[in-house]
């Protein structure tokens, strides 16, 4: 049976814990012997993305172009693991919607045979009051003096997911006990 990859997509609030998640299940998943590769604010915000900043629709772009991103790498047999606040329900969408559709130009296209990606949502679930008592950055007190505009959860939106494949309350667990989920989760249904 061919490998087949697939997008683990992390979605939660600044402070939420979804990088420190989604770096420890990529190690875990590269100790397994498999392909895993993350998607984070670092490796893409500096570089593909450095043209974008935190607008709505700016904010929109930056999450189609890691969720096109992100179906290459699933495409090529790789774990892509994406950490992003994605605020927007309706971009998380879209990110899911083009899983579902097959690669333009794939090799797996042209024999007709190009099921869909696999897509998975894992909701990293924290109170605001949490994630702002966390700020480990001190981003959430410049929010609330004003210094940082459109912060998501002061004075941007964050639109909480309605049907996750995973929610993970990251107050009430750990993050060995969160990866420990989200496997699971993977090898119940086959995709690991
Ligand atoms: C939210 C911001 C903002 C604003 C800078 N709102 O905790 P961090 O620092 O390391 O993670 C946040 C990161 C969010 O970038 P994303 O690409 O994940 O956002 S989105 O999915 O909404 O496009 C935070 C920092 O960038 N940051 N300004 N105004 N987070």
């Amino acid at each position: 049976r061919k490998q087949r990859g697939l997008t683990i997509w992390f979605t939660g609030l600044s402070a939420s814990g979804k990088s420190t998640i989604a770096t420890a299940l990529e190690q875990h998943l590269l100790h397994l012997g498999l392909a895993a590769y993350r998607l984070d604010g670092d490796n893409v915000r500096f570089g593909l993305n450095k043209d974008l900043g935190f607008s709505e629709s700016d904010r929109t772009e930056n999450i189609r172009r890691i969720a096109e991103v992100a179906k290459l790498f699933a495409d090529s047999s790789t774990i892509a693991i994406t950490s992003f606040i994605s605020p927007y329900r309706r971009d998380r969408a879209v990110a899911r919607e083009l899983h579902a559709a097959p690669v333009a130009g794939s090799e797996s296209g042209s024999q007709g045979d190009n099921p869909p990606l696999p897509f998975v949502e894992v909701w990293v679930d924290v109170p605001l009051e949490v994630a702002e008592q966390r700020d480990p950055k001190e981003l959430y007190k410049k929010a609330r003096k004003g210094e940082i505009r459109e912060f998501t959860g002061v004075s941007a939106p964050y639109e909480e997911p309605e049907d996750p494949e995973i929610r993970i309350k990251s107050a009430e667990t750990s993050v060995e006990e969160a990866v420990v989920l989200i496997v699971g989760y993977l090898q119940e249904r086959g995709l690991l």
